[in-house]
């Protein structure tokens, strides 16, 4: 008999294909959600930020992890321009650099997130110090995994916390995520507060903060449009569902400010 459930304190949650509002909770109770993404392939921005707004929808911290950095001519290049809102360390399971790093950013329950062959279990058998977790080799043509974790698994880690792996994520769809992406753009949120018009939509409009700094290369184009075409996406699918329904799940909102606080923290710490 079920006496009571106790409410999730974090949930990471993918929007399913069906146009039910709940979506496909992929794990809940999770404190650190790594994004995993191979520098051994060409970097696919959008999929990146989908993710890391998925991550901070849950509630949990998200840190970017640039996998297999020993294929890679310029690991720091992409370092600097994948994520600019998020804490981001660069790794290889070959080398061994950054794992130190990454296991002092890590805390409680952690996911591994990211595409099939990004380096997910592998990673997570660094970090549990044994090859615990099955790996397998990706396509030679494309680089891409092949689906080798079919389920998830929740493994004690040596440190403390636990270790949560996961199969290789496919399409990411948004919805609801509002939050997230504002979150997952903060440098752009942050610099839109100078615009002249409180609802500049960066477009054409006169003193656009933003589009002064896309010309100064402070941010780049990419990242602007990227910016765009997430939220609108985002919103189609908002107004898709019943507003009744979003409105008991108002997420709980971080403040913007506090976040980017914390994140130059965390950079400074890194240094
Ligand atoms: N060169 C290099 N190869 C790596 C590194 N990390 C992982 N790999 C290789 O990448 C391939 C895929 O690694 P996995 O850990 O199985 O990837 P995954 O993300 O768990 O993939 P799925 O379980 O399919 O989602 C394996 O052949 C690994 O040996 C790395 O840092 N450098
Ligand atoms: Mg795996
Ligand atoms: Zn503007």
């Amino acid at each position: 008999m079920l006496h009571a459930v106790l409410e999730r304190r974090t949930s990471l949650v993918r929007p399913t294909a069906s146009r039910t509002p709940q979506g496909q909770v992929l794990a809940a109770n999770v404190d650190t959600v790594v994004v995993t993404v191979s520098l051994a392939v060409p970097l696919n921005h959008g999929r990146t930020e989908r993710m890391i707004a998925l991550a901070w929808a849950s509630g949990a911290q998200p840190v970017v992890v640039l996998s297999k950095a020993d294929q890679c001519a310029d690991p720091r290049q992409a370092a600097a321009e994948v994520a600019p809102g998020a804490d981001v360390l660069v790794t290889s399971a070959v080398t061994g650099e950054g794992l130190d790093g990454l296991t002092a950013a890590l805390r409680g329950t952690i996911v591994l997130l990211g595409p099939s062959g990004a380096g997910k279990s592998t990673l997570g058998n660094r970090l549990l110090g044994e090859d615990r977790l099955a790996t397998g080799a990706v396509r030679d043509a494309d680089g891409k995994g092949r689906h080798t974790t079919a389920w998830r698994e929740l493994v004690p880690l040596p440190g403390g916390g636990v270790l949560l792996d996961t199969p290789g994520l496919r399409a990411i769809g948004l919805h609801d995520a509002q939050d997230g992406l504002e979150h997952t753009f903060a440098e752009i949120e942050l610099l839109a507060q100078n615009c002249r018009f409180a609802d500049c939509g960066h477009g054409s409009e006169p003193d656009c903060a933003v589009l002064a700094a896309v010309a100064s290369r402070e941010i780049t184009r990419r990242r602007l449009d990227s910016y765009h075409r997430l939220l609108s996406e985002n919103a189609y699918a908002a107004s898709r569902t019943d507003a009744r329904l979003r409105a008991g799940r108002e997420a709980t909102k971080k403040d913007i400010t506090q976040h980017l606080r914390a994140t130059y923290q965390f950079r400074d710490r890194q240094r």
